[in-house]
């Protein structure tokens, strides 16, 4: 494959963005080949400015779960286009969204739209100390929630990829408040609670880890999470901002029947568009101003182009079928991918959980932050490096994922599994 104007256009960047990317982990960091530049995409398709065709599945990091460009979104966001993009006002599809992510989101009863992921998890921090009047909060190790500081210790997504240490920029006062905890360790957060058991305003937790990799909730975590939060008075957050209307259509908390008091969404809920949105029991959400003083604001939030891009990507979801057909995709590649590592003897697992699935160079289980590090970055970098000349488009990164889109078909799996065959038995 030719990657001539790509070279160019990423050489071209890097004079005027910061590394080059808007995104440290588009950045390639982790591996030894250098970025792609897109041009467009369809389908499960996507085609580089050299002309080069991939089959995707990235797709955004989660969001294009119907493969890119879907129909009922793209006529949605053109009809809004010829009515205005950004009011700065209250537009009726702000309300629509809100209804239908109360609807869905099993434990939602009022919404905040945002712009990002970011906005929505830092947002919800500041709302879980306003509502208890306390503090601290509990994050897990390798868990990501955006870029925001108090979030950013112990992180995983780019800060793990490009193992960043301490986090430059942010002061100590800012992360005074964070405690860290062992992912599927109930333990280390019970530790926690008892160290300082009135000031704990909440845990923000990813229900189904995306961040250090796929990582599942082992069985009991969640609810024990659930039932620690109601034993101290604290607010329990899943950030469902990759889970969220991709583990089911009522996101992680639907799937493993535990609810949380706050929900973090992204991703999907934009149909592609930038849009956060944190939604929960109408007791805390009432907490935000102007119905309560806890302050949070955005002249981009619930933008009507945004707005009407995921609210039909929702419609289109609550229509049926995709989850069935996603999470048995998932499936077919998770059997093909454990075929080729008991073929070879490979020190390697896979995690899964529904659509969303991560290769790991190490032989597992991975559970937590540090069964995930253990993996082989150079053995990652040569399945990286030989998938993408054979056409395929995988996350650039040990610690991220792999997403299945409803646009992806059998044979383009089974096509994925032939050529990690290939690469895989060359390590
Ligand atoms: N935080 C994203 C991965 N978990 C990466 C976002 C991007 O680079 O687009």
């Amino acid at each position: 494959m030719e990657h001539v104007n790509s070279h160019n256009a990423f050489a071209e960047a890097k004079q005027c963005i910061p590394g080059g990317v808007n995104s440290p982990v588009r950045a390639f960091g982790n591996v030894s080949v250098e970025p792609i530049v897109y041009d467009h995409a369809k389908g499960s398709r996507i085609w580089d400015v050299d002309g080069n065709e991939y089959i995707d599945f990235i797709s955004s990091w989660g969001p294009m779960i119907l493969g890119h460009r879907p129909e009922a979104v793209e006529s949605a966001v053109r009809a809004q286009l010829e009515k205005g993009y950004s009011f700065g006002a209250p537009c009726v599809a702000e309300t629509k969204l809100a209804e239908t992510v109360c609807r869905l989101i099993p434990s939602a009863e009022k919404a905040r739209m945002v712009s990002s992921g970011t906005e929505a998890t830092m947002s919800a921090i500041r709302l879980a100390r306003g509502y208890t009047h306390r503090d601290k909060f509990i994050k897990f190790e390798g868990n990501y929630h955006g870029h925001s500081d108090a979030l950013l210790a112990a992180a995983g997504s780019g800060v793990a990829t490009l193992s960043i240490p301490g986090n430059p920029g942010i002061t100590p006062g800012a992360v005074a408040d964070t405690l860290i905890a062992r992912y599927n360790d109930l333990g280390s957060v019970r530790a926690l609670f008892e160290a300082y058991p009135e000031d704990v305003a909440a845990i923000i937790v990813e229900p189904i880890a995306g961040n250090m990799g796929c990582v599942p909730p082992a069985e009991g975590f969640l609810q024990g999470l659930r039932d620690l939060c109601d034993e101290f008075g604290a607010v329990l957050i899943f950030d469902e901002v990759i889970n969220g209307f991709r583990a089911s259509l009522g996101g992680a908390q639907q799937l493993y029947n535990v609810m949380p008091d706050i929900t973090t969404l992204g991703k999907i809920i934009g149909g592609g568009f930038p849009v956060g949105c944190f939604a929960g029991r109408a007791e805390i959400m009432d907490c935000l101003a102007p119905a309560g003083q806890v302050y949070q604001a955005g002249t981009l939030s619930g933008n009507p182009v945004a707005m009407e891009a995921g609210l039909a990507m929702l419609t289109e979801l609550e229509k049926g079928g995709v989850y069935e057909k996603i999470d048995a995709l998932g499936a077919r590649l998770e059997d093909g991918l454990n075929g080729i590592i008991a073929k070879y003897s490979l020190p390697c697992c896979v995690n899964r959980s529904g659509s969303v699935l991560t290769l790991f160079f190490t032989e597992g289980p991975v559970t937590d932050w540090d069964s995930a590090s253990k993996s082989n970055i150079q053995m990652f970098d040569k399945y990286f490096e030989g998938m993408t000349e054979r056409g395929f488009i995988i996350a650039p990164s040990q610690y991220e994922c792999l997403f299945v889109s409803a646009a992806h078909t059998e044979e383009e799996i089974d096509s994925f599994i032939a050529a990690a065959d290939e690469v895989l038995s060359q390590l």
